[in-house]
């Protein structure tokens, strides 16, 4: 088997570093990519990886047949690794497709008709010609800012093939564009943290299991699933953390888990106590807690005297001298729904006993979502165990494996951003300037660059619909642009944004859309012109496993040959540099004229020439021909110092010498900088908000809470169209969680239809009755393929069930702009009209 892998010669490697572009007779433009005599394995085992893991795939006469998990570390199955088949067969853009008004006339496109109007095949060269030349035209007409490919999501693992940073890469080099800041995972807690703790806290390396397995005697898991959530990575899963969960359940230590919903990992942790507030009611909880310990006298005045600020006034707040509410556990109880005994045996086993609290992300991503991990963060600085082994918080063990501990060893090169283009009066691209890119924002949305014409990442229908708008950020003020051109690669709007149908609202005012996509996913449906790309199973890569533990490096060798007319992300940029401002451009993008394996290569080197050059980093590691042909990963050796480290112990330490990164250099209990923002939906200290819609209101709009949480059998949308469905799909339909007092109330069994509404939208789903979900509330997980009854109208229901249709497109606050999607009334009944068939993964209309 290895043999027939070693086929993949290594002196074509070579040979491609010479390659120029050729000139292609039949478009009469250039292309680097001729088509080559593919060496594509047929049968036997490929490696590869993927966000949710390093697989290893049978091939049988150049088919996909099947894939399992290289790593088995543990027990706790991974359901996403077994459909890479259906990953590459189902669902796929075949062509180039135009849709049919935007072909006939590109100035006057009839922007109404997308997501109703046929598609036009067209060929790969026209396509690229025609974006090529109306995107210059929207930068000439409309300026550089006019143009937006912040694109946001979760692209597929591979440091070569990374389309949302050549997508970047393309759109600098060539003149400019306005991008998106922040993230829809973390958007208020990225934003509050670097107040409080200094740092963004949430994409960080935190206290290695080893430690707390070591000595914790409580854990909390607060908003946290890590049973899903830790599926996948944001680069390759290294599939070790559950190895931790497995431990931690062996080890009979106390778990509490805190979540409205018995979710996966309350039922995975079977001895752990469940605790369920009404969804966005956690701060009210924790100011119960921290209420109770202030007047037991029970909290740690020496830690918050050496290591914070601002205790004395939030402990106003707190004893409610400001506002005249003392925050008693009464009155905590009366919010959260949790009854008083409970909330005081919590705050007592907290303090008495060395407890490491986990957040997961949930409960920020709801309105006010600044405020509950501030408050963690204070409740934690009360408890004064934060630097100890075992003690304090954690904003992201549920994560891509943060707490596995780091090894010994390098990182992998990757493509990036470039930096903005210039050209001359004739339109030729001279060369790039290095700093000042205004209208463009670079490099992955993780690392927070504020550029001129970014805004944040969720307010995107808002500034589509708003043009000039000016928005309060983080204490700055943002206008946004009049966006005439988008470009999205990577992502699916469609299914991730909040209030879809203020989406398609906000998806009629530009003049282009354009999109390279795998599959018709429902943002491809919502495009002018798409570009069938390449899955990442169609191409060579390479990437890191591990996003904290630095594993080792994952080759991502090419499975099978690229399907129907599927390029490359990285071709379809590279030709549309040709196309837009020749060789010259070209030359930029490509480094003259680098291909797939090159990159493959430099980028392992970086890796490896480090390696070579620091002795004590004792590794494996094998010349790049040979790790090539090996098909196997490279694996680091682990770091007895790092299997103990313990996050803020420096600081505990000597919070003199190794201050936070906050003014004051201490945890900000209170924060100045952010009473001078002066906004009166985030306080200068930790305080409970009521969100826009919740259970405990006066007026509720409608009846039940709606939880839209990570699916367990999908990363997102992706692998919605797999057979997995199958599994979970109720009346061929997303799944809906009603508790069985609710059912009863509404008249609904399991395996009805039901209809779930609001004044936003209403989708179709099927109901699974069970006490798995608390009265009041339900759970529709996020990622589903939106799919309107009648596509392109406002209003339409979704057959699919998608529940962003019904949550709400309003910003957590003025601080950090993150999205609500959590936080959402709905109306449930039992569905009793005609069947409506499902086209959720169907071709639209001409393709
Ligand atoms: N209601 C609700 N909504 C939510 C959330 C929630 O909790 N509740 N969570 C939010 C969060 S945290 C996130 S991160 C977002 C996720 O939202 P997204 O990241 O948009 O979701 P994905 O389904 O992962 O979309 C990735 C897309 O990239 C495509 N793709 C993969 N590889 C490639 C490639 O190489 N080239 C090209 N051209 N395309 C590729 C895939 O086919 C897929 O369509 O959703 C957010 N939305
Ligand atoms: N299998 C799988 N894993 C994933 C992903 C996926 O799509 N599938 N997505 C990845 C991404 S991009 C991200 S950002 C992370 C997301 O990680 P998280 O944001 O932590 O995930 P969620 O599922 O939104 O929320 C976690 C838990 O919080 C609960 N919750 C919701 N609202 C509240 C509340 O008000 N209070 C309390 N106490 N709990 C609440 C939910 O019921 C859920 O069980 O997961 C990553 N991992
Ligand atoms: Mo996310």
């Amino acid at each position: 088997m290895q043999e027939t892998i070693n086929r993949r010669g290594f002196l074509k490697i070579g040979a491609t570093l010479a390659t120029v572009p050729v000139f292609s007779q039949l478009s009469g433009t250039y292309s680097l990519f001729a088509k080559e005599p593919s060496d594509v394995l047929k049968n036997g085992e490929v490696i590869t990886g993927t966000h949710w893991g390093v697989l290893k795939v049978t091939l049988k006469d150049g088919k996909v047949i099947d894939s399992k998990p290289f790593f088995n570390t543990s027990k706790i199955p991974n359901s996403l690794q077994g459909n890479t088949a259906d990953m590459i067969y189902k669902s796929r853009v075949k062509y180039p497709m135009v849709r049919k008004s935007y072909l006939e006339n590109p100035n006057d496109p009839k922007p109404a008709l997308r997501g109703s109007e046929e598609f036009v095949r067209v060929s790969y060269e026209d396509a690229i010609k025609l974006v090529a030349r109306e995107l210059k035209k929207t930068r000439t007409q409309k300026g550089p800012a006019s143009v937006f490919a912040g694109s946001y999501g979760w692209k597929s693992v591979g440091n070569v093939h990374n389309s949302r940073i050549l997508l970047h890469r393309f759109m600098n080099l060539s003149g400019g564009f306005t991008g998106s800041l922040g993230d829809y995972s973390t958007g208020a807690s990225q934003i509050i943290m670097p107040h409080v703790i200094g740092s963004i806290g949430v994409y960080e390396q935190q206290t290695s299991w080893p430690v707390i397995l070591e000595h914790s005697n409580v854990v909390v898991l607060w908003g946290a699933n890590p049973i899903s959530t830790l599926k996948i990575s944001w680069q390759v899963d290294d599939a070790q953390a559950f190895a931790y969960l497995e431990k931690l359940k062996a080890s009979g230590k106390k778990l509490i888990i805190i979540d409205p919903r018995r979710s996966e990992t309350i039922h995975y942790f079977d001895k752990a106590r469940w605790i369920s507030p009404l969804p966005n009611t956690d701060v009210a909880m924790m100011l119960g807690i921290a209420n109770h310990l202030y007047k037991k006298g029970k909290y740690d005045k020496e830690f918050l005297e050496t290591y914070t600020v601002g205790f004395d006034r939030f402990s106003e707040y707190l004893l409610g001298k400001t506002d005249g509410i003392d925050k008693t556990t009464a009155w905590a109880s009366r919010i959260c729904g949790i009854d008083e005994k409970t909330i005081q045996e919590l705050a007592e086993l907290f303090f008495e006993n060395r407890t490491f609290m986990m957040s997961g992300w949930g409960m920020q991503r709801a309105h006010h979502g600044e405020q509950p991990h501030w408050m963690l963060v204070t409740l934690a600085s009360m408890l004064g165990q934060i630097g100890l082994q075992g003690g304090g918080f954690s904003l992201g063990h549920h994560y891509s494996g943060a707490g596995v501990p780091t090894r010994k060893g390098a990182t992998i090169g990757g493509i990036n951003a470039a930096s903005l283009g210039y050209f001359d009066e004739n339109g030729k691209f001279i060369g790039t300037k290095s700093s000042g890119n205004d209208a463009a924002s670079t490099g992955e949305s993780w690392k927070l660059k504020v550029s001129a014409s970014s805004f944040p990442v969720a307010r995107i229908a808002d500034a589509l619909l708003h043009p000039g708008k000016t928005i309060h950020h983080n204490g700055k003020m943002i206008t946004y642009p009049d966006i005439d051109f988008i470009y999205w690669v990577g992502g699916n709007p469609f299914s991730h944004h909040q209030n879809t149908n203020e989406l398609v609202k906000a998806w009629k005012k530009p003049r282009t859309i354009v999109m390279n996509s795998i599959y018709w996913t429902p943002s491809a449906k919502m495009a002018d012109i798409v570009f069938p790309a390449t899955s990442q199973y169609e191409r060579n890569d390479i990437a890191m496993i591990g996003d904290y533990s630095k594993h080792g490096i994952s080759p991502m060798k090419q499975l099978v040959e690229k399907q129907f007319e599927a390029k490359d992300d990285y071709q379809i940029f590279s030709d549309l540099c040709l196309a837009y401002a020749g060789k010259e451009l070209f030359n930029a993008y490509t480094e003259n004229g680098k291909k797939e394996m090159d990159w493959i290569e430099e980028y392992y080197n970086v890796a490896y020439n480090t390696i070579l050059k620091t002795p004590q980093l004792v590794t494996d590691m094998k010349p790049f021909k040979v790790f090539w042909s090996e098909n196997k990963p490279v694996v680091f050796n682990s770091s007895m110092e790092n299997e103990s480290f313990v996050k803020f112990k420096d600081f505990r330490d000597d919070p003199i010498l190794q201050p936070l990164g906050t003014p004051s250099g201490m945890i900000e209990i209170y924060s100045d900088t952010i009473a001078k923002m002066n906004y009166d939906d985030c306080k200068a200290y930790p305080s409970w908000f009521e969100p826009i819609e919740w259970l405990g209101m006066k007026q509720k709009p409608a009846e039940f809470h709606m939880l839209s949480p990570h699916p367990y059998d999908r990363l997102h949308s992706q692998q919605n169209q797999t057979r997995l469905r199958d599994t979970y799909a109720v009346a061929n339909h997303e799944p809906i969680y009603i508790n069985p007092k609710d059912a009863a109330k509404k008249q609904i069994k399991n395996g009805d239809t039901v209809r779930v509404f609001n004044a936003r939208g209403e989708i179709l789903t099927g109901a699974v009755v069970t006490d798995d979900v608390i009265e009041g509330v339900i759970c529709i997980y996020e990622g589903v393929w939106y799919d309107p009854e009648k596509p392109g109208a406002v209003g339409s229901i979704c057959k699919n069930g998608s529940p962003n249709l019904l949550t709400i497109d309003i910003p957590t606050s003025k601080l950090a702009n993150g999205n609500i999607s959590h936080t959402a009334l709905v109306n449930i009944e039992k569905y009793t009209g005609k069947t409506l068939p499902l086209t959720a993964f169907s071709a639209p209309k001409g393709a």
